[in-house]
């Protein structure tokens, strides 16, 4: 056998001995529960200070975007700069009054999983404003592909609170059959697409449609919504590459919460760059908002939608922002993350914020929140009652068992009629007597 010739590289291994190991980096959470929070690492800048390019501007041109943290709101409560929407006190007390909801409707499906009417919920309790304010933006027949934190827009769109929470307790009023998780709702009325709890799927699928509108000659955009944790899966990056190439009318709202359950959003790559900044990798115009300054998160949204609208192509919108409840009622933040983290969040409350700015307009003041409040936790209580006529978890009022095999095929393929009828004969010897919605 010829003997193998020397390469360079081997010679540049003798000479390795002096070198370091290879090691990696596993990223870790700042504060862990007990630590003492100090957030002022993080960089705000002033409300007012951020540039507003030309909503058909290049991609690239949106780079300082990514980095910077667009902001409207100042510390006064009053609104600054190139990005004020200048919306008028109707419209804002509108979307004060869907957070008022959103969060009275919240407080009380918790309490609803706790007394065991459901099995399941989720707040977005601090990340109102990126749903609700941006949806506000759109076109009310814009398609939405929510992740399942954007109740908001469901309310926004004046989806019946009552049918929200026939879905939550899968009774026999629930539109979707008990074949989805609760909070998983979906309307075609409302162009809301059906919620995926397969993380990210729902990015593709927007991209996809909004590629469709295009091919039409319509003239609607689709906008769809990932946590951070979730754009570390492939999907995400499909879409954003069939966004870009195709030039899609799109908008990709990520919203970084800081958590995915208990993983702090550095396993989502957060320690290296902004999730904005992703954007101009793809070719893809990028925008970095604070997502608890409603009237940021509108004006970044408005922007995008206009881009969109005039076939300037998609915008990455990242919403800064902060999750300052448990993941779902399945989860236990004190056993992650600090006690501290939400008091200290620099960010604020997007409710306080808004209700602030208001009262600072000389356009509400604080009995009228008060009276709003309470408005809302009466409907919600009211809509409860309604829905609980239909059933609650484990009451057995709900839809037939057999019907989970309609509804899908036009035709019922033969290896789902088989395990039909076997799962019917099966329940039929385990319960002889019968049970209520066999
Ligand atoms: C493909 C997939 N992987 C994992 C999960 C489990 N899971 C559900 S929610 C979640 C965290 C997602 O975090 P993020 O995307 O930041 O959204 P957030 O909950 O913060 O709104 C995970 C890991 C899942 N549902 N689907
Ligand atoms: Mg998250």
């Amino acid at each position: 056998m010829a003997k193998r010739p020397i390469e360079a590289g081997d010679q540049a291994a003798d000479n390795r001995a002096n070198q370091p190991s290879l090691t990696l980096h596993v990223p870790e959470p700042t504060y862990r529960p007990g630590d003492p929070v100090d957030f002022a690492h993080l960089e705000i800048p002033d409300a007012g200070n951020q540039a507003r390019p030309d909503e058909q501007c290049e991609a690239k041109e949106t780079l300082p975007l990514c980095y910077d943290l667009v902001r409207v709101l100042g510390d006064d409560n009053k609104a600054y700069g190139p990005w004020d929407p200048k919306l008028d006190p109707e419209i804002l007390r509108t979307m004060l009054g869907h957070f008022a909801m959103v969060r009275a409707f919240d407080e009380r499906m918790f309490r609803g999983q706790r007394q065991g009417k459901t099995s399941f919920y989720m707040k977005c309790t601090g990340e109102e404003a990126t749903s609700i304010s941006a949806a506000m933006a759109l076109a009310s027949d814009d398609m939405i592909f929510p992740s399942y934190r954007q109740q908001g827009i469901l309310i926004q769109r004046g989806y019946p609170l009552v049918d929200m929470i026939n879905q939550i307790y899968s009774n026999k009023g629930d539109k979707l059959k008990g074949r989805q998780l609760p909070i998983m709702y979906s309307s075609r009325k409302h162009s809301f697409f059906s919620i995926s709890g397969n993380l990210a799927t729902q990015t593709p699928q927007a991209v996809g449609w909004a590629m469709a509108s295009a091919i039409k000659g319509d003239t609607r955009i689709a906008a769809t919504w990932v946590g951070e944790g979730s754009t570390a899966e492939g999907d995400f990056h499909s879409a954003c590459t069939f966004a870009a190439v195709y030039n899609a009318p799109v908008i990709l709202n990520v919203v970084n919460n800081q958590w995915a359950i208990s993983s702090f959003s550095g396993f989502a790559g957060a320690e290296r760059t902004t999730f904005a900044a992703r954007a101009l990798g793809y070719g893809i115009a990028g925008i970095r908002v604070d997502g608890n300054d409603p009237l940021a998160v509108y004006a970044a949204e408005q922007w995008a939608a206009n881009r969109a609208r005039a076939n300037g192509g998609p915008t990455l919108i990242e919403h800064f922002t902060y999750r300052a409840e448990g993941h779902s009622t399945s989860d236990d933040p004190s056993g992650y993350r600090s006690a501290q983290e939400r008091d200290e969040w620099p960010l604020g409350d997007p409710v306080t914020r808004l209700k602030n700015h208001l009262i600072a307009l000389g356009e509400w003041d604080e009995d009228r929140q008060a009276a709003m409040d309470l408005a809302c936790a009466e409907e919600v209580k009211v809509a409860t009652k309604q829905a609980e006529q239909n059933g609650i978890l484990g009451h057995g009022l709900h839809h037939p068992f057999r019907t989970m095999f309609e509804d899908v095929f036009e035709e019922l393929p033969w290896h789902l009629k088989e395990q039909s009828e076997q799962a019917i004969r099966e329940r039929e010897t385990k319960f002889p007597e019968g049970r209520p919605g066999t």
